[in-house]
């Protein structure tokens, strides 16, 4: 799919704030993939779709999550995780986008996974990094970014679990197995 078609489709199911969030991730996941070695377009594809779920209705993300039996422990989480296995299962549904590579940085791009491919660290890093993210420590891991993608990643990770964990929320346990499993790969 072009970017033009891509970015169209994505717009229609985004605010102007998010759309203009996308098109920063866009813009990086591009960046890192050149950088780092990771398949370009897919990574373009996959940061236009990233968020496409981000507005639905959280009982419809609800209704989808138990239908297609995905874990049930998500419902047990904060909501702000279910856009983006939801937003896997309606790209290609809607969209019809059925690279597996693609589909799976959707899905894991905010809990992440153990065994992350480079797709899903470039998109993942990206959505963190992209140049509208002004929150604190942000500077730090693109400084990090530019010397070790999974350095940043770490970082990054680090930065989101103390953030939930200072506002007393829960972190969900596939975010803390993405990090154990990064560090222990970090020769
Ligand atoms: O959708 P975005 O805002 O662009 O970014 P995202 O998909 O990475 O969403 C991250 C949000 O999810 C962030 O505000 C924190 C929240 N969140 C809640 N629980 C968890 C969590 N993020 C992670 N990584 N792990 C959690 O357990
Ligand atoms: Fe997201
Ligand atoms: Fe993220
Ligand atoms: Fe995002």
């Amino acid at each position: 799919m072009e970017r033009e078609e891509a970015l169209k489709i994505v717009k229609e199911q985004l605010t102007e704030h998010r759309y203009q969030h996308t098109l920063g991730v866009m813009e990086t996941a591009i960046k890192l993939a050149e950088q780092y070695g990771a398949d370009v377009e897919k990574g373009e594809i996959a940061a236009i779709f990233h968020d496409y779920a981000k507005f639905r209705p959280k009982e419809e993300m609800k209704k989808i999550i138990k239908e297609q039996g995905f874990s049930k422990d998500l419902l047990e989480f904060n909501g702000e995780l279910w856009h983006a296995p939801v937003g896997a299962y309606l790209v290609e549904r809607e969209v019809g986008i059925t690279d597996q590579e693609v589909l799976d940085a959707i899905r894991y791009h905010t809990s992440g996974r153990t065994e992350m491919t480079l797709l899903d660290k470039v998109v993942y890093l990206a959505d963190y990094i992209e140049p509208g993210r002004h929150f604190p420590g942000v500077e730090e891991v693109r400084e990090i970014a530019k010397e070790s993608l999974e350095k940043a990643l770490i970082k990054a990770i680090q930065n989101t679990i103390l953030f939930l964990m200072k506002k007393n929320q829960t972190v969900y346990p596939d975010t803390f197995h993405t990090y154990n499993d990064l560090v222990q790969k970090l020769e």
